[in-house]
């Protein structure tokens, strides 16, 4: 009795049951193979990936990254590429209404045939196409991808052009354009499926396109609208009976009826007291979880949902006194952007793993940055860069993939870019991470301020200008509009650097130093509203060189190396600079770090100058965080993970309360800079010691730095105390909130620093080892280097006198590490 009571119980429940008829995804990965056009063999291939990954692979191409062989894989670009796979469907699959293929990335010009007939000729690798199949598919299946190479469609382009377009054919092509060659990174334009391939199946209803729509937010109740698209097998029916149940995290909030549209859908649900989305040094990364569920007589037809931050952003604009603010304000809070450029992390992006992209973005917030610029030579980043901004709080400077030159302006060009902007946009505006989103780089300074329009009548100026405001001051912003509500900026710079309104009025490149060789006082004297890229290049680390060398020596002579600085001037402008300010050593190895320590000084020195000109300044993004292979680069960390001189001295120098003095003659000036929420009192502590820790002078007083403020904490002069010590000899050490800064009253090359070893002691923790470490003089730019593979978590520091230093050095290694030092002290006498 009571087990068929049970059994009633289990019935009853079961007919409770949701039935499901949602859409089906297949991912087609497998099976694949390639070969070049006419070869008679095939090779199995990896797919999402590249030609050269897979050649690489089979080893019938020799490693690009490695010595000169870039040079050797040429050929590879220049030619025409096949890619097949079979794949079986069942016959349930086979039997739905609908069975559509979906390619989320071919790179570039792709003709694709399923089971022999054409499907698809596609010519965007920043596009995804989906292809209706239902006629064509089969149970057993072949699906075969011709890539051509670019050469040959960019020719054709050209030639129906009168004139010629700055700057080379790759403006034709809307591919990753680094992958033309750039002056930090190869040559190596790739082909093939960068991207999933998907079969999706469905009968009645789809759900796509959801956008989370709000007004102002506050922190008392929002209206938040949900907007979508409802595919309809039966687009004129009419359904009374379909709901829509929406989900806020996990829990039914809301049950709605079909709003009668056959396509777009709108849903208005109100939040109580939302939870906002802030940069992780304002606050919390709150994330919702928002889904939706289209039933009918209770069975689920599909369901979507999203990942969505709260938060409202604005790019403030406004004309003041001394020109035209340009800064970015987070619900309501002005937030100073601290932070670098990002490119690419591979010139194959299918090597690119998720493990790479979480550790490049702890690193971006272990050096203290809120935002990174995602620069528009590169790709619109995989999802998975955007969800780990959005959990990390790293605010996005999103460029459109466009970048130094000018672009065609045909109808056809033009169709492709808006529909990439709208598919880009509808992929990524989800992500609270996403601040703004910016036209293109250095387009319009290109244009303006490098010679571009010599040689052309004015009806060829006219209509290369005019294609260019077709595409960034109609297109690019009207698509932003419509479909997010995100900040739009035509061109970065705003202004180039030989305009001198580049100082009063909307984002600066900075490129007087390094590329036109101006001193790094140049950053200190001249601050712009908001530094979008400044930079000066270094060597990567050992163990990128001994990489690209294949050779345990630290070589940087080699022809194979010397391929792998790719700006012309590159080597002579890292040895100008370090002869300015620091010792210029012989052993390539001392070089290497010297040119690290040479890049760390100019570029704090901007960060610094940047921010003690807070709020005239609001903004200090260099250039670039990371590379696309090893390399000598702008970088601060290289290739392989590894973080140069610039990197750890960044990471101080963005602390969000900070110290940054100024020493001109007898001056000096403290400036107290808070860029968190919160007030700080402590005591401000100034004093001038000598290498050997006698003290000269001292000062101190109990200090309050202001939330988002910037204060002049001090002025002093210290002329009386001049007579007392020798300025090459002597050290202003600053202590406040936990901090201890180092200053100098001359350059680093006459610097008098004393003769002394450093003791250190290893032991091992859990993680890694401890080191410590000290000295009886002051040891400036101390740099740990081991052949282990670990990361240390402070290096390039200054260590005080008889103070003991602690580093951990983190690895996986069992083994004690062979633990090397280097120091300035070891250059100059
Ligand atoms: C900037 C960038 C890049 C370039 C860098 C260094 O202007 O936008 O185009 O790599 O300078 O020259």
């Amino acid at each position: 009795m009571r087990y068929s009571f049970t059994f009633l119980c289990l019935l009853v429940c079961l007919s409770c049951q949701p039935k499901y008829d949602v859409p089906q995804t297949l991912e087609l990965h497998n099976n694949w193979e390639f070969r070049q056009v006419g070869d008679s063999v095939w090779h199995s291939a990896t797919v999402p990936g590249n030609v050269f990954s897979d050649l690489l692979d089979h080893q019938l191409i020799e490693n690009p990254f490695i010595g000169n062989n870039e040079e050797k894989v040429q050929w590879v670009s220049e030619t025409d590429w096949e890619y097949k796979t079979t794949f079986d469907v069942d016959e349930e699959t086979l039997q739905k209404k609908h069975l559509e293929l979906n390619f989320e990335g071919l790179d570039t010009y792709a003709s694709v045939y399923l089971n022999d007939s054409l499907i698809l000729k596609s010519n965007n690798a920043f596009r995804a196409f989906e292809v209706d199949v239902k006629p064509l598919l089969k149970a057993s299946n072949e699906l075969r991808i011709l890539f051509e190479h670019t050469s040959k469609y960019e020719a054709a382009a050209k030639s129906k052009l009168p004139y010629e377009l700055p700057e080379g054919n790759r403006i034709f092509t809307r591919k990753a354009q680094f992958q033309y060659g750039w002056d930090w990174g190869p040559k190596l334009n790739t082909s093939g499926i960068w991207r999933p391939i998907k079969l999706i199946s469905w009968n009645d209803y789809r759900l796509k396109d959801l956008k989370i729509s709000h007004g102002y937010l506050d922190d008392s109740l929002i209206n938040l609208g949900l907007d979508f698209r409802l595919l309809k097998n039966d687009i004129w029916g009419v359904d009374r009976d379909l709901t829509f149940e929406v989900y806020v995290n996990d829990s039914l909030y809301q049950v709605s009826e079909d709003s009668f549209k056959a396509y777009r859908q709108f849903i208005p649900i109100l939040i109580k007291n939302p939870k906002l989305w802030w940069p992780h040094n304002l606050g919390e990364q709150y994330l919702y979880d928002f889904k939706i569920v289209v039933k009918k007589d209770k069975r689920i037809y599909d369901s979507i949902s999203v990942k969505k931050g709260l938060r409202n952003v604005e790019l403030v604009t406004e004309k003041d006194s001394l020109g035209e603010s340009f800064y970015f304000k987070v619900n309501g809070v002005p937030v100073y952007a601290k932070g670098a450029n990002y490119i690419p992390q591979h010139s194959f992006q299918n090597k690119v793993t998720e493990q790479h992209y979480e550790k490049l973005l702890n690193d971006v917030v272990d050096a203290n940055m809120n935002m990174l610029r995602v620069w528009g030579g590169g790709i619109y980043e995989s999802d998975k860069f955007y969800e780990l901004c959005d959990e990390k709080g790293i605010m996005v400077w999103q460029d459109f993939m466009f970048a130094c030159a000018m672009y065609p302006g045909d109808e056809a060009f033009l169709d492709n870019v808006r529909q990439e902007a709208v598919e880009n946009i509808k992929r990524l505006r989800k992500h609270p991470s996403i601040v703004l989103w910016c036209g293109n780089n250095e387009n319009s300074e290109g244009w303006h301020r490098w010679g571009w329009q010599a040689n052309r009548s004015n009806d060829e100026k006219e209509e290369i200008w005019n294609n260019y405001l077709k595409v960034f001051y109609f297109i690019l912003p009207q698509t932003v509009s419509e479909l997010t509500n995100v900040p739009y900026w035509e061109s970065s710079p705003k202004y180039g650097r030989g305009n001198p309104q580049y100082k009063f009025e909307g984002d600066a490149h900075d490129w007087w130093v390094w590329h036109d060789g101006y001193p790094f006082e140049h950053f200190e004297e001249h601050v712009p509203r908001f530094m979008s890229e400044f930079g000066f290049q270094a060597f990567p680390s050992y163990e990128a060189i001994r990489f690209i060398n294949q050779s345990d020596s630290i070589d940087i002579d080699s022809e194979g190396f010397k391929n792998h600085q790719k700006h012309h001037r590159g080597f002579q402008l890292i040895r100008e600079y370090m002869e300015r300010d620091f010792p210029v050593p012989n052993e390539p190895e001392d070089y290497v770090y010297m040119s690290q320590l040479v890049q760390a000084h100019g570029i704090t020195k901007g960060i610094e100058a940047h921010r003690r000109a807070k709020p005239y300044n609001m903004g200090t993004l260099y250039w670039q965080l990371n590379d696309c292979w090893p390399a000598v680069s702008w970088s601060s960390i290289d290739h392989f993970g590894n973080w140069k001189a610039l990197h750890y001295k960044a990471k101080r120098s963005f602390e969000d309360v900070f110290v940054s003095n100024t020493i001109e003659d007898h001056i000096i000036e403290v400036f107290a800079i808070n860029d968190g929420v919160e007030a700080i009192e402590s005591s401000l502590e100034l004093e001038i010691r000598t290498f050997e820790g006698d003290s000269i002078w001292s000062i101190s007083k109990d200090f309050k730095s202001e939330l988002l403020s910037n204060t002049k904490a001090y002025r002093i002069d210290f002329s009386g105390t001049q007579s007392e010590f020798k300025k090459d000899k002597a050290v202003l050490i600053t202590k406040f909130n936990g901090q201890t800064r180092c200053d100098y009253f001359v350059k680093p090359k006459d610097l008098k620093l004393a003769q002394a070893p450093i003791q250190k002691i290893v032991t091992k923790t859990k993680d890694g080892f401890l080191v410590e470490l000290t000295s009886t003089t002051l040891q400036k730019d101390v740099f740990l280097h081991t052949d282990s593979k670990g990361h240390f978590s402070d290096n390039f520091f200054d260590l005080l006198p008889n103070e003991i230093k602690t580093i951990e050095f983190l690895t996986q290694d069992e083994e004690i590490p062979i633990i090397k030092l280097k120091s300035l002290n070891n250059f100059i006498r």
